[in-house]
């Protein structure tokens, strides 16, 4: 659909959701959350999977095939929570139906296969937003804000750190067997939010690690990132910390500025320390979701956050700050964080032109 289709429109904006495993559960509570839009049909190719989802849902159509699906059902949009492999084929049978598409992250194995799939929209007229959903979080929004806002001067230095050790393999046993991991599906993440606070990178190095010897890929990651603006950042991930307070999904974030410096804590608060030496704490504690738990609060609030900006924007006519062409961006860090790792080099990353 294009944009001038729905400017304007109060109508509720008719969905299908694309897999029906661990994390389209948040998609679907927030969808559920948000009166602009409705997910009308299910599509998974596990019949167990697929029948359980529609069930706690109350979706009553449902598909194991995404061809039949867009062949029977009118929608505007098809969210795709399957798996990255399944990425290709599916955006290019949404776009091909004229639905807008919605995917979550990795969108592309490779940024060929990016490349193709976000000329694949432009050409059939659809928008292509990635669910790049960790810069969404309140706490990250409001660095942000203050960053742009000028409250710290010049960023000189950044640092985006996630350290855990919670046993991510127990509801995504197949993280276990990705040949790549930690930077691929969390450092993502991650090296998306630098790009948000600090813009385009210039140059990155990266260092990997296996501690926990009984997955196959790498669980840490500590990458340095040399920004356009001139800022550095040092983004460092790890599923091999103990920490007795674990902040799992939480990011630390911390900003050094000519004019003051952010302090973003576990416990949700945001220190502002000014040249003069006095210090602001603010209290950055999202609105939960009702439905969102422990430990998932902050994905939660940021997948309601980005789905409910979605909608926004597509009454407005605008661009979802995650589009493909933009996310390409951070799937070119993930693929230069690789290179870098492998070839024991400071590597100059892709970049979307
Ligand atoms: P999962 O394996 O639990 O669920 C994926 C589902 O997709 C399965 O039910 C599978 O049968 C289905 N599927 C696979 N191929 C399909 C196809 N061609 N057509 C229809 N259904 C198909 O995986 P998950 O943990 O829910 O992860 C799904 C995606 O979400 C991945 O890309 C992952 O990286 C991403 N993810 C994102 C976040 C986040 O915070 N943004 C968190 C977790 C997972
Ligand atoms: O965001 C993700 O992709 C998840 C998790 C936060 C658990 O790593 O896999």
């Amino acid at each position: 659909m294009n944009d001038a289709q729905y400017s304007n429109d109060t109508t509720v904006l008719r969905g299908a959701l694309v897999g029906c495993g661990f994390f389209a559960a948040n998609q679907m509570r927030a969808w559920q959350d948000l009166p602009g839009a409705e997910i009308v049909a299910l599509c998974d190719r596990d019949a167990g999977r697929l029948s359980a989802f529609g069930d706690t849902f109350g979706i009553e159509h449902r598909f194991d095939d995404i061809e039949t699906l867009l062949t029977q059902m009118a929608v505007d949009f098809v969210d795709i929570a399957a798996p990255t492999p399944a990425h290709e084929m599916l955006v290019t049978a949404a776009a091909r139906y004229g639905a807008d598409v919605i995917c979550q992250k990795p969108f592309a194995g490779s940024l060929e296969t990016a490349r193709r799939l976000i000329e694949t929209c432009r050409e059939r007229g659809v928008s292509l937003t990635v669910h790049e959903n960790f810069r969404w979080q309140h706490a990250v929004r409001r660095v942000a804000e203050l960053i742009a806002q000028g409250r710290i001067g010049r960023p000189f230095f950044g640092r985006i750190s996630y350290r855990s050790g919670f046993d991510v393999f127990a509801n995504q046993p197949y993280l276990a067997d990705l040949p790549r991991f930690i930077i691929q599906d969390l450092g993502i993440h991650t090296l998306d939010m630098a790009r948000a606070l600090f813009g385009d990178v210039e140059r990155l190095s990266c260092e990997t690690g296996r501690v926990n010897l009984k997955i196959r890929g790498e669980d840490t990651a500590t990458m340095m990132l040399r920004h356009e603006c001139g800022c550095v950042s040092v983004v460092d991930c790890s599923y091999a910390t103990t920490l007795a307070n674990d902040p799992f999904p939480q990011s630390l974030i911390e900003v050094d500025g000519d004019r003051g410096s952010l302090r973003l804590s576990a416990n949700f608060r945001l220190t502002i320390h000014a040249p003069d030496g006095g210090a602001t704490i603010e209290d950055v504690t999202p609105h939960w979701p009702s439905w969102s738990e422990a430990p998932w609060r902050v994905i939660q609030q940021s997948v309601l956050a980005l789905q409910e900006d979605w909608i926004d924007r597509c009454r407005s006519g605008g661009e979802a700050p995650t589009c493909g062409r933009d996310n390409f961006n951070t799937l070119a860090l993930v693929d230069a964080a690789y290179r870098s790792a492998d070839e024991e080099a400071v590597v100059v990353p892709a970049r979307w032109q």
